[in-house]
């Protein structure tokens, strides 16, 4: 029997690789540098799509597949991929829910923690040779101090969950109250800032959430608040933020995410009171391979004719 083809948008880690060249013929987009003449060339017999958060998958991609079936994505959020366009083909969408949020949140947890014990601050103290000549200012404790979650979703509770076992005061904004939730509600987001000494941001990017994180936000959060993100870069205002970190408005930030990645507003990268990630929310081995065998799962399934494990709704 042939292998169904596919073309690989973006690479993933070598185990999946590994497998899905085994069961399919992969087309790697990636490494084309004519990308419009490589689709020429391969793109009728192509029945399926992998790609990532990141890369996603457009109209143009689409028109260029006749007989694509499946967009299999290698990441939770699924902004990037062009949903109404590949509804409207019959194409089915997949993301790969649940198996990252353990790791997302741990590095939110972990940014809260690093940015309130100043954790790459004194790194660069110790490194710099500035120890003997002083302590470091003290940093401050998240035992009881406010922590508001933009977006209870998956990641959102478990981020919550972890933070309780800090002891920290744990409320949350999204579009609805969640009353099974112990958490605080907060149906204004500028009140829930203002309340609040951290803002991890951790909600789907969509047109409502667009800039979600505004200056009304920031201000809000004020010169004591953290802004912990580790979403999309497109729901915080990005210009905005290095605005308000440069005036002192707001405290800090640790960000694993941007507008424009990999690049970086060359602002943040002199600031001691700003943490920055290359997006790594979900890159550790056993994550990543979890996410690849769930794109591999979602792929069998499709060319098996049968109903996809995580099709993202339309
Ligand atoms: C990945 C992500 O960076 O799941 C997401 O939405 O942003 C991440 O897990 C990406 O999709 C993998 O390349």
């Amino acid at each position: 029997m042939t292998k169904p083809e596919i073309v690989l948008v973006a690479p993933m880690m070598p185990t999946v690789m590994t497998v899905l060249e085994q069961r399919y013929t992969p087309h790697r987009l990636y490494e084309a540098a004519d990308k419009a003449g490589f689709l020429a060339e391969i793109g009728g017999s192509v029945r399926g799509i992998a790609t990532n958060g990141h890369a996603g998958a457009g109209a143009d991609l689409m028109d260029a597949l006749p007989k694509l079936e499946i967009i299999a994505s290698y990441g939770v959020g699924y902004d990037a991929v062009d949903v109404p366009q590949a509804a409207a083909r019959g194409v089915v969408v997949t993301n790969t829910p649940d198996v990252l949020n353990d790791d997302v949140a741990n590095l939110a947890v972990g940014l809260l923690l690093a940015a309130s014990r100043e954790m790459v601050r004194a790194d660069r103290h110790v490194r710099a040779g500035r120890w003997p000549d002083g302590d470091m200012p003290l940093a401050r404790s998240i035992r009881g101090k406010p922590v508001g979650i933009l977006g209870l979703g998956r990641i959102g509770k478990d981020i919550a969950t972890k933070l309780q076992v800090f002891g920290c005061d744990v409320a949350y904004h999204g579009r609805h109250e969640q009353t099974d939730q112990p958490y605080r509600y907060y149906p204004d987001l500028v009140a829930m800032a203002g309340d609040c000494e951290y803002l991890i941001v951790i909600c789907p990017a969509t047109p409502e959430t667009r800039g979600a994180v505004n200056r009304a936000v920031m201000d809000a959060l004020g010169p004591q608040g953290t802004l912990i993100h580790v979403a999309r870069g497109s729901i915080v205002d990005e210009p905005e933020l290095v605005q308000a970190l440069s005036e002192g408005r707001l405290g800090g930030a640790a960000l694993d995410v941007f507008a424009d990645e990999p690049r970086v507003p060359e602002a943040l990268l002199s600031m001691e009171n700003v943490i920055l990630q290359p997006h790594i929310g979900s890159a550790t081995v056993e994550t990543r391979q979890a996410m690849g065998d769930l794109v591999l799962r979602n792929l069998e399934l499709q060319f098996a004719g049968e109903p996809v494990a995580t099709p993202v709704a339309a």
